[in-house]
């Protein structure tokens, strides 16, 4: 078997000795210009004037272009089209990009760039910065959406007030930058006849082809976007990758030079959008055992300027509000807030993460007030398997495994004599406090726009018996083109090391979607399956009819072909198959069946299947400085019959470790006047470092097939383990709750910074 086992990433060794070629490493083609762009310096405003003259007189400047230079539309939306390359005259945030410069190097590009400030008149309105602030002003980007299920006359007012317990509140968690370690880039070469190449470090190639070629105003087939792997997207490269394909293929287009745009790291930060903060209202009624009975929710996030992702991301917030229990009376309000910042995007867990943790929020504090053990809450509202399994949005539940992940890992982990352990450390311990907690999670599979379940493949098998894959996925570090070559070299029955994966290619596989929503290997893996069975088929039937057997009878393994009792080499198979003038290339395509979704009532069964895990946190808290240090995290994935376990495990602690990063140290933070994001490098926004990861960290995989027929019934495993740090910020308020006895809930809002744990703690004791 080539699928079910652990092997290095393909490009691994690329990756370690520095060879592997991203965007920058491309060779220049001689006359190669390069691009930056002049940022608003004003977060709100009318353009009056722009003294260009003054940028163009710059050293090496070729020129400098507006949108009025922009041949077709000066857009570069993605879903909804309200997003404008350059600035159209109406100013939207601190950072917006005004008008790009084309220069013979990048520091002289950069050097006339950084003259915005001083050219550009703008008469300046206040912004708006805050989700409440546009909540209040009902300023949106997509209209409010509402996920509504009554199982109780009247609604989940009318079960709320019923119910035997009422919990009222508010709750912030912040934004997050996706930090690719390679920042955009886009490298644009002109071709003849209209042609217009460009490489681009982007997780969705054919919507940067039809950007760049409605911003050129040609067609989609003038247009090639090409891009063998990223240095990182995270969702940060999934639309916003789009601005900087269009500005680089506007000025290469008027001045028929070949252009790059690199971003600087400042600049990737002021310009891009990120994570969704959110900022919820919540309404509970719960019972004695701490069952959620009725929950009215409104969730507000910071968009941004423009629509962009966030009317999909909100979707998949309010639809992972349940994450693993059951709530028979919900009203959930999603209102994405339109401000004058950086136009939120894409972001590992898509609204997913921002969705659960609202409910694990409330659950904790549910606990607190019942003074019973949070797992034990947990556990009364999980859902159940053959009843209490239908989701708010109307889809059943059917692989329902929370309860066995749960177990295992509490078993595993040693849960109920570490919480023992915990308390009586803490009797002890005026100043030092530990916390504990376990955070299970389920998280649905499929883009909530069904159309874009779908994807194609072409496998190549050259007559020397290598095989060349293209197919419609980007690799971003994740793993997916090692895993679409062992689906390939299983499904041939060869070795790995016969398989080659290229660059991902609008030329090569049409129409794709956007490597997005975990769906890469489930996607790529099953067309990419596809393509390879069917020249598997034609060489069963060419070589059957020459060594007699069927066809059906044909065996592929081990770079051989066993027919009617004979061994062949598959090399030699492929070479007959080849004088037999069999094609031996095919195409392949899948799309995810099964798959309905009602936008406007928000019902349907909008995902194909449910991936699973726990986490168990400790942490040890200073109550006098608000330090913190994680001292041992216990994880249990679910990656269903894992493709490959190894690329799973690195993608589990990868995500735990960045998601912990969200919920602790990585604060945004916009001047409350300007509007300027002041966080805006390494110095000043904190990313967890080697250091962060914990002395022990235990990461298993939990052992069970997919139960629906998914690529080899594996699960996708990119974006849920996300929400496994949500032990580390639940560990953290239960070491913040013992400083009062757990007789106080503690107000501790996300990231909990040292500053944000110390507020906590002084909210705490002045209660206590
Ligand atoms: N892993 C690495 N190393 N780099 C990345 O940029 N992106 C994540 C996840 N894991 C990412 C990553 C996100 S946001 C998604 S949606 C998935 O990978 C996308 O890839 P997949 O669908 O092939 O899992
Ligand atoms: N839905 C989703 C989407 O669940 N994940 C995504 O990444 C996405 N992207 C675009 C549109 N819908
Ligand atoms: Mo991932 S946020 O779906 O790119």
């Amino acid at each position: 078997a080539r699928v079910g086992i652990s092997r290095p990433h393909e490009s691994a060794h690329l990756h370690v000795a520095g060879e592997a070629t991203y965007i920058d490493d491309i060779p220049e083609l001689q006359g190669t210009l390069h691009c930056a762009l002049g940022l608003s310096p004003v977060a709100k405003g009318t353009l009056k004037s722009a003294d260009l003259d003054k940028v163009k007189a710059m050293p090496g400047v070729v020129a400098v272009l507006t949108a009025a230079d922009i041949p077709g539309s000066n857009d570069c939306g993605s879903i909804v089209h309200d997003d404008p390359i350059l600035c159209d005259g109406e100013i939207r945030y601190l950072g917006q990009p005004v008008f790009a410069v084309i220069a013979e190097s990048r520091d002289q590009a950069r050097r006339a760039a950084a003259l915005a400030r001083q050219v550009l008149q703008i008469d300046a309105l206040p912004p708006v910065l805050t989700p409440q602030q546009a909540h209040a002003q009902q300023q949106y980007v997509v209209p409010p959406m509402h996920l509504v299920r009554s199982s109780t006359e009247g609604g989940a007012q009318a079960a709320i007030a019923k119910a035997p317990h009422r919990l009222q509140g508010t709750f912030d968690v912040g934004g997050q930058e996706q930090f690719y370690l390679e920042g955009q880039i886009s490298y644009a070469v002109p071709k003849e006849n209209d042609g217009m190449h460009v490489h681009c470090s982007t997780q969705h190639p054919t919507e940067m082809q039809h950007l760049v070629a409605h911003a050129l105003k040609l067609h989609a087939h003038h247009v090639q976007v090409e891009c063998r792997r990223m240095g990182g997207g995270f969702g940060g490269k999934e639309s916003q990758s789009g601005l900087f394909a269009c500005v680089a293929a506007v000025a290469a287009k008027k001045l028929n030079r070949p252009v790059k745009l690199r971003l600087d790291r400042d600049d990737d930060f002021m310009i891009t959008g990120r994570r969704h903060c959110f900022w919820y209202e919540y309404d509970i009624g719960y019972d004695d055992e701490g069952r959620i009975l009725g929950a009215e929710v409104n969730m507000v996030s910071r968009a941004g300027h423009s629509a962009d992702l966030s009317g999909p991301v909100m979707t998949r917030a309010l639809c992972h509000f349940d994450n693993a229990y059951w709530l028979p009376d919900v009203a959930l309000h999603g209102f994405s807030g339109k401000t004058n910042t950086q136009s939120n995007t894409a972001f590992r867990g898509f609204g997913g993460p921002q969705g659960a943790i609202a409910i694990e929020n409330i659950l904790d504090a549910v606990a607190r007030r019942l003074g019973r053990d949070p797992l034990a809450v947990r556990r009364a509202n999980f859902y159940g398997t053959t009843e209490r399994n239908v989701t708010p949005y109307e889809q059943t539940v059917t692989d329902n495994i929370v309860h066995e992940v749960v177990d295992q890992l509490v078993a595993s982990s040693d849960y109920t004599a570490r919480r023992e352990a915990v308390a009586q450390f803490n009797a002890g311990s005026p100043v030092l406090k530990r916390g504990l907690a376990l955070v299970p999670l389920k998280f649905g599979i499929s883009f909530n726009v069904k159309h874009f379940n779908q994807a194609g493949a072409l496998v190549h098998v050259y007559n020397d018996g290598s095989i060349l894959v293209n197919h419609g996925g980007t690799e971003m570090g994740q793993g997916l083109n090692t895993k679409v070559a062992q689906v390939v070299a299983h499904e041939l029955g060869v070795s790995f090391e016969r398989v080659r994966v290229t660059a991902t290619d609008t030329q090569k596989v049409a129409n794709t979607s956007a490597t997005a929503a975990s769906t890469g290997a489930d996607l790529n893996g099953k067309a990419a399956q596809d393509a390879a069975r069917q020249i598997r088929e034609r060489l069963a039937a060419c070589i059957a009819a020459h060594h007699g057997g069927t066809a059906e009878e044909v065996v592929f393994a081990n770079d051989e072909v066993q027919v009617a009792g004979r061994t062949l080499r598959f090399d030699a198979v492929v070479a007959q198959a080849y004088l037999d003038r069999v094609q031996l290339w095919s195409d392949g395509f899948y799309a995810t069946p099964g798959l309905s979704w009602d936008r406007d009532k928000m019902k349907g069964r909008p995902f194909y299947y449910f991936a699973y895990g726990a986490a168990v946190s400790e942490v040890l808290v200073d109550t006098l400085t608000g330090e913190w240090k994680l001292l041992r995290a216990d994880v249990l994935h679910d990656a269903g019959r894992s493709l490959n376990p190894a690329l799973d495990i690195g993608q589990v602690e990868g995500a735990f470790i960045q998601g912990m990063g969200w919920l602790t140290t990585e604060e945004l933070v916009w001047h409350p006047q300007t509007g300027k994001l002041m966080t805006h490098a390494p110095s000043t926004y904190k990313i967890p470092t080697a250091n962060d990861c914990p002395p022990v960290f235990n990461v298993r995989l939990f052992d069970g097939p997919n139960r629906e027929d998914s690529i080899h019934r594996s699960k996708a495993v990119g974006e849920p383990p996300l929400l496994l740090p949500f032990s580390v910020f639940f560990a953290i308020r239960d070491a913040i709750s013992a400083v009062g006895g757990h007789r106080v809930d503690p107000p501790l809002r996300a990231p909990a910074t040292s500053e944000a744990i110390l507020s906590a703690i002084t909210a705490v004791k002045a209660a206590a």
